[in-house]
């Protein structure tokens, strides 16, 4: 192969490569999605805001009127909070690669595992949580993805390791991440 078209190919792969790594953000920085939590009468009873960081989201969530102590939380698949009796219309856990729920279990956690929700005597909570399994515009555990997510709260605590829920029982809040 003549220098010159060797050299014209290997410029042609560096450019590639740069371009590539210039355009690796892989997280919009602030972006910023805030939703109503309601539950299951449809009430609103608190909000949520998730944010995206360099590697992870803030989770921030204020409620009333939901039962004191421990709660499972988890962010469940389809942004639909439509059945208000059982929220099953949110699906199952996000889990894109189809791991065992729970912190505590040695083959999990799934992306969509959170710790347990802490509600006040008053039944109050203000709270702000950490992920970095998941984010809302890029990756396998993208949130803002084509039928949204919903974060739910569970009746009661999950124990982070027994499937497929860890334990926590029914659903009695739930806020819609919508698609974009
Ligand atoms: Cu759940
Ligand atoms: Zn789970």
């Amino acid at each position: 192969m003549p220098a010159l078209v060797t050299q014209f190919k290997l410029f042609c792969m560096a450019s590639l490569a740069s371009l590539a790594l210039m355009s690796a953000p892989a997280y919009a920085d602030g972006l910023l999605v805030e939703a109503d939590l309601i539950d299951n009468g449809g009430t609103a009873i608190g909000t949520v805001q998730v944010e995206q960081g360099h590697k992870g989201v803030l989770i921030n969530l204020k409620a009333k009127d939901l039962p004191p102590g421990y709660h499972g939380m988890h962010f469940h698949s389809v942004g639909d909070c439509s059945d208000l009796a059982a929220f099953k219309s949110a699906g199952g856990h996000v889990n894109p690669f189809d791991q065992p729920h729970g912190f505590r279990n040695p083959n999990g956690p799934h992306e969509g595992n959170l710790p347990n929700l802490v509600v006040a005597a008053d039944g109050t909570v203000d709270v702000e949580l950490y992920s970095d399994m998941v984010a809302l515009d890029s990756g396998a555990a993208k949130l803002l993805d084509a039928d949204g997510t919903a974060l739910i709260i569970h009746t009661d605590k999950d124990d982070h390791y027994s499937q497929p829920i860890g334990g926590s029982g029914g659903r009695i809040a739930c806020a819609v991440l919508p698609a974009p």
